[in-house]
């Protein structure tokens, strides 16, 4: 049976403020009303977090609830490229995030520039691509692309790209890999991954499979294949959430994603039981909480508060988005 890790310290992460939940609760409540503001929160920030928001959902969910926001501020708590879209999909707000900091190592792994060359060099080579980014990018990569994926759309849009076309997929190679399989079209993939999913353990997942032989395995397709290669589900969290809900016996899932999304799991479907499957360190091979993302980890209840009070850290609006923005309307909302 895996260690269940979800309550230990994440790397590089202050304590949370000592600050009472509830009162901060309350606050956060009344500075919603005062400032005409909208929460949106990730699945993957904390339960309390997704408790004291408008909107709970994942990328695509909440880029569509986004635009049905009617307040003048959205506070999006979740990572960077997650608040600049809430920005490009409605100009006109003003979108605050808790924490600016709170960035995305799949992101982080393919900057503009190096994209830029490497699609020059491809069609210099006499490549006719379309460049299709995981949601998990940069507003400055999106604005290089053509279509734009999420975990819940990703099959769809692959059919969309115009079957002469090669297929350029950023920046997540598990994911280009999964879907190479789901769809069968060939794709030049980026190298990419995501930390979290990177490091989920092999080793603990068959032993608690092994030890629970009725569970259920649930995988992220951000995971690499020999964790997907156990699993009995392979989806991204709104799949996960629907499969958990039309399970109607009472289940045991082994869950392989952000350990977090364990608390929608629980809300949705109370009568299973969720074990989340632990990271491990590739260097000692000791369980560790790298199934929490330590980006997602910078969002806190008293950052929340912090920005609807003050007003900031916000996205400002940048030349680039524009493009971007075409981008993401055709490919999450039309
Ligand atoms: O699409 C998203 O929000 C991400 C990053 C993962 C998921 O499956 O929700």
């Amino acid at each position: 049976m895996p260690l269940p890790v979800i309550d230990l310290p994440i790397a590089g992460i202050e304590p949370e403020s000592t600050e009472d939940p509830l009162d901060l609760l309350d606050e956060i409540d009344r500075l919603k009303v005062e400032k005409d503001a909208t929460i949106l929160a990730h699945y993957y920030v904390d339960g309390d977090i997704q408790d004291c928001a408008d909107f709970t959902g994942d990328s695509l969910k909440l880029a569509r609830d986004a635009t049905k926001v009617t307040t003048s501020t959205i506070v999006f708590a979740g990572v960077h490229f997650m608040g600049e879209s809430a920005k490009i999909l409605n100009p006109q707000k003003r979108v605050l995030m808790p924490d600016l900091l709170a960035g995305c190592s799949l992101a982080d792994s393919c900057p503009p520039d190096k994209l830029a060359a490497f699609q020059h060099k491809l069609r210099a080579e006499g490549h006719d691509i379309a460049t299709v980014a995981y949601i998990n990018t940069s507003a400055a990569v999106k604005s290089l692309c053509d279509w734009i994926v999420t975990s819940g759309n990703a099959r769809e849009i692959i059919d969309r790209v115009p079957k002469d076309k090669e297929i350029l997929f950023v920046p997540d190679q598990h994911l280009g890999r999964y879907l190479e399989e789901v769809t069968g079209r060939k794709m030049i993939l980026w190298p990419g991954s995501c930390m979290v999913h990177e490091v989920f353990s092999l080793q603990d997942l068959i032993r608690a499979k092994k030890n629970n032989p009725e569970s259920v395995v649930i995988a992220h397709p951000e995971c690499p294949q020999n964790i997907l290669a156990v699993a009995d589900v392979i989806g991204g969290t709104e799949k996960m959430r629907r499969h958990v809900m039309a399970t109607t016996t009472p289940t045991t899932f082994l869950v392989a994603t952000e350990a977090n999304m364990i608390h929608p799991l629980r809300a949705a479907a109370p009568q299973h039981t969720y074990i989340p499957v632990p990271g491990i360190m590739t260097s000692t091979g000791e369980t560790c909480a790298c199934n929490r993302c330590p980006h997602m980890a910078r969002n806190t209840l008293a950052k929340v508060r912090n920005c609807l009070r003050d007003g900031k850290p916000e996205i400002v609006w940048q030349p680039f988005f524009e493009k971007a923005r075409d981008v993401l309307v055709k490919s999450l909302l039309e």
